[in-house]
């Protein structure tokens, strides 16, 4: 089975993480965790920089061990290490680590301490009130984890739109190849660019369905066939994702595109519209009686509603159709609207690359002006910098800007904002950049009260400018602080 950057991404990930829980030395659990997100972030495909002979180790962070670790997932599609890691602890590490808020520290103080097996054991410790008890558990801690596993048991797994890109575009380039097919398009929440997605839901307009259906139910990634019709089909991919497929006759592609993006609330409020000027809408077109007025593209199915085309990002009912009929729809952001980066990190604390690198790749972007914003030294996980570490900085951004044109790069840095609201850095250090972005990065869960005086706090630090990942939440990992 064909893997992916995310595949071999999510196996690092798990090593580190199953590694922190095993004491490993953190060096080493760093180079997984950083490895992870090279291989995440990588715009290239690696088996087909395996294929041209790219040498693994020019990418930052692997070394040959890693390299060989690679080229053992890609051939094999599992990695040793994480079996023996996954002999020596048991099932329920994996599981628990699913769990949002609780990271490898906490899994593994849990597991230690309680002796906890089964997510339903966790739950019945923290109604007992036990894990409270444990040194570095409160009250707090034990509600929020409750909490955690009565949603995570009710809640229908999501997946992030990047990891879900990766492969949705995979499962199209294949089924672009089958005989017959004329279009395929990724639909649903998928193209509405949702920060998540519940499943992959694609569009095919084809010739002849049979080829399409049967092309789609054996493609190699597929571990389960839900359904299969004359039309339509849901699978499951072997990365656990579910796959819509709708076959369509080529002269209904505008309305059936239209019809399977959504989302639903759009679609519902779209449809009250043609019906109040006596039209019917559906996945074959726009109807007037018995007749199609529309629906071969996109742009004529809200043109036969009277309606602008509107993009497939602001489809959810939150007031786009009103814009849209008084001729207000915003522009969206292009990535050509970007002029410049205010948040960027190099090898000097936890990024990949040198500042020269960092400049090369915003000159061949057309960015007018980059920020340099390192970490600051409290993150010792992440090698932030100190005040002489960012002096010394500030130093080779001037000497580097007096040989640049058409671009300026600035001096910042991210500092992180202390549990009192204090900056990790003093003032007359700060003063010296041209930006400070100031952000949370531990104790995560404090009352509501003291997090918003503690931001507050720190916003009014004379040389504070911008706030970073304001909420601290990581999608479908660490829910936002409240
Ligand atoms: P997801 O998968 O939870 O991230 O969200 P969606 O929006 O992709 O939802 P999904 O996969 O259930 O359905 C895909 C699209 O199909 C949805 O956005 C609109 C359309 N659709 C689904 N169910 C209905 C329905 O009952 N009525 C109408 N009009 N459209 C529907
Ligand atoms: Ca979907
Ligand atoms: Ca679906």
């Amino acid at each position: 089975m064909p893997v992916h950057n995310a595949d071999i991404s999510a196996i690092f990930e798990e090593i580190a993480d199953l590694l922190e829980i095993e004491a490993a030395n953190p060096f080493r659990i760093r180079a997984y965790r950083k490895a992870a997100r090279i291989l995440n972030e990588l715009p290239q495909d690696i088996r087909i920089l395996l294929k041209q002979n790219f040498s693994l180790t020019q990418l930052p962070g692997v070394g040959d061990d890693l390299a060989a670790k690679i080229v053992e997932i890609v051939e094999s599609g599992s990695c040793g290490l994480l079996r023996r890691l996954h002999k020596e602890l048991p099932p329920v590490i994996t599981e628990l680590l699913h769990i949002p808020g609780l990271g490898p520290k906490r899994v593994k103080a849990l597991y230690h301490h309680l002796d906890v097996h089964t997510l339903e054991q966790l739950h019945r410790a923290a109604q007992d009130g036990l894990i409270r008890k444990i040194p570095g558990f409160g009250e707090k801690t034990e509600l929020n984890i409750l909490k955690a596993v009565e949603s995570h048991a009710s809640q229908a797994r999501r997946f992030k739109l990047a990891t879900t890109t990766q492969y949705a575009n995979a499962l199209i380039a294949y089924l672009k190849e089958i005989p017959g097919v004329l279009q395929v398009t990724a639909a649903g929440s998928l193209r509405r660019m949702r920060e998540t997605v519940g499943d992959i839901d694609i569009l095919v307009t084809a010739t002849e369905h049979a080829p399409v259906m049967h092309g789609f139910t054996t493609y190699d990634e597929v571990t389960q066939v839900l359904s299969v019709g004359k039309t339509r089909a849901t699978v499951v991919l072997k990365c656990k994702i579910q796959v819509d497929l709708r076959v369509m006759p080529e002269t209904s592609y505008g309305a059936a595109l239209h019809y399977l993006t959504g989302s639903k609330a759009h679609n519902i409020a779209i449809r009250r519209i043609a019906q109040k000027l006596g039209l019917k809408v559906n996945e074959y077109g726009v109807f007037k009686a018995a007749t199609r007025i529309a629906g071969e593209t996109e742009d004529s199915v809200y043109g036969a509603v009277g309606l602008p085309y509107i993009p497939p990002e602001l489809r959810e009912d939150r007031g786009e159709i009103e814009a849209a009929m008084v001729g207000k729809l915003p522009n969206l952001v292009q990535i050509t609207d970007l002029r410049g980066d205010l948040h960027v990190h190099t090898k000097a604390s936890d990024g990949s690359d040198s500042i020269q690198d960092m400049v090369e790749a915003a000159k061949s972007l057309g960015l007018e002006y980059m920020a340099i914003t390192e970490h600051s030294r409290h993150l010792v996980m992440v090698h932030g910098l100190d005040a002489n570490g960012l002096l010394r900085q500030c130093d080779e951004i001037d000497q580097i800007n007096s040989t640049l044109s058409g671009m300026t790069l600035l001096k910042g840095i991210e500092v992180d904002i202390l549990e009192d609201g204090s900056l990790d850095l003093p003032d007359t250090i700060l003063k010296r950049l041209d930006l400070v972005v100031g952000a949370v990065h531990s104790k995560f869960n404090l009352s509501r009260a003291k997090q918003t005086e503690r931001i507050l706090r720190a916003m009014e630090r004379p040389h504070f400018t911008i706030l970073a990942h304001p909420t601290g939440r990581l999608l479908e990992n660490r829910p936002p602080m409240m």
